[in-house]
């Protein structure tokens, strides 16, 4: 009907223009309201379609499509947010950090970080139906990481809606100096110590992330085929955080050292 496409329209405009306030609070380093603070009703999908109109927007100034990450698999990061339900986000090239290579933390908010069980895939993965050990066959190469978070929302304060429209909060993410196959390694025992300037604040193993990183796998997998969306070779997966995230202040070395994916330090710029 004449109506329904009339509010068509309208939300097609509202999704482009809360794209691009996420990229402008990102490119500006300035954090922002919630878009909920302003629409209330933000659902889900809404919010996919927010995060990949900003993909598209990303991409027209030159980033290049790179992997998927997971958000929230772990009831650490669920309780730190109170947001029980895992989401998707897009990773380009220009959230890589070289390892080694510190922070600019001009160019961040409020930036914080987490380890992560990251994956490499040398096939395709296509859902529904994918199980952790289909998912696992998949993969190519696993490494151990970190992400740096950094909520484009004030006081990184949102609602699941939010947190889905703002990419869920990527930022930046370096890989670990190991990269391993995936035979011969038990990744619901692999360990991660994380360190702020060499004290051990936090730790966890990989079975944090829904009983075992593959499981996370899966479930992009089965989700983002709900889009007509399959993961591709090649693409890196950050599988979620597997403890609270925490604060990277300027001057400070973050440490997630691994029992075999090795050690990887991210200072504060
Ligand atoms: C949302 C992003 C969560 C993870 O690994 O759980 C995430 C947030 O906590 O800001 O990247
Ligand atoms: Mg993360």
């Amino acid at each position: 009907t004449e109506k329904a496409s009339e509010s068509m329209r309208i939300n097609m405009r509202d999704v482009s223009q809360a794209a691009r306030t996420m990229l402008a609070a990102e490119q500006s380093a300035t954090a922002c309201p919630p878009l909920t603070a302003d629409w209330s009703d933000l659902d889900m999908a809404t919010a996919y379609t927010i995060q990949d109109e900003a993909l598209d927007q990303r991409r027209q100034r030159g980033e290049t499509l790179i992997g998927i990450k997971l958000g929230l698999t772990s009831r650490a990061k669920q309780i730190r947010m109170g947001i029980d339900t895992p989401s998707l986000a897009w990773l380009t090239d220009a959230m890589v950090l070289p390892f080694g290579e510190p922070l600019t933390r001009t160019q961040m908010i409020h930036p914080r970080a987490e380890p992560e069980i990251v994956f490499i895939l040398k096939d395709r993965l296509s859902g529904p139906g994918i199980t952790a050990a289909t998912a696992l066959r998949a993969v190519g190469q696993v490494y151990g990481g970190i992400e740096i978070i950094d909520s484009r929302f004030q006081d990184f304060s949102f609602t699941a809606s939010d947190a889905v429209a703002d990419n869920a909060s990527s930022a930046r993410f370096v890989l670990g100096p190991i990269a391993r196959a995936p035979d011969g390694l038990d990744l619901t025992q692999e360990a991660c110590l994380l360190e702020v300037d060499g004290e051990v604040v936090d730790a966890a193993t990989g079975a944090a992330v829904q009983g075992h990183p593959a499981e996370a796998l899966a479930l992009a997998a089965n989700q983002l085929a709900e889009r007509g969306i399959s993961l591709e070779p090649g693409w890196i997966i950050l599988t979620g955080g597997m403890t609270d995230a925490v604060p990277v202040p300027p001057d400070t070395q973050i440490t997630a050292r691994f029992t075999n994916l090795g050690a990887t330090t991210i200072a504060g710029g």
